[in-house]
């Protein structure tokens, strides 16, 4: 059973440059169990991430990114 709600995290995402690599970044988020939804700031390089904290980690989620290509940043 996966109760309990949704989580948002917003990671800090350095090499973020373009809207190109954001398309990468959303793609490979969007892929991962549990996320619901995916907001990429390009300006503000960073992604926003809504997701089940039952079905998936903000760990698995950062994994996911950096497996991606993308380093997350501090904070
Ligand atoms: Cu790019």
């Amino acid at each position: 059973m996966c109760q309990g709600g949704k989580k948002e995290v917003a990671l800090s995402i350095p090499t973020l440059k373009c809207e190109s690599c954001g398309g990468k970044l959303k793609t490979a988020l969007e892929q991962v169990k549990g996320v619901d939804g995916v907001r990429v700031q390009v300006p503000e390089k960073r992604v926003v991430v809504n997701f089940k904290p039952c079905a998936v980690s903000e760990q698995q989620l950062r994994a996911a990114v950096e497996h991606a290509g993308f380093p997350v940043g501090a904070a």
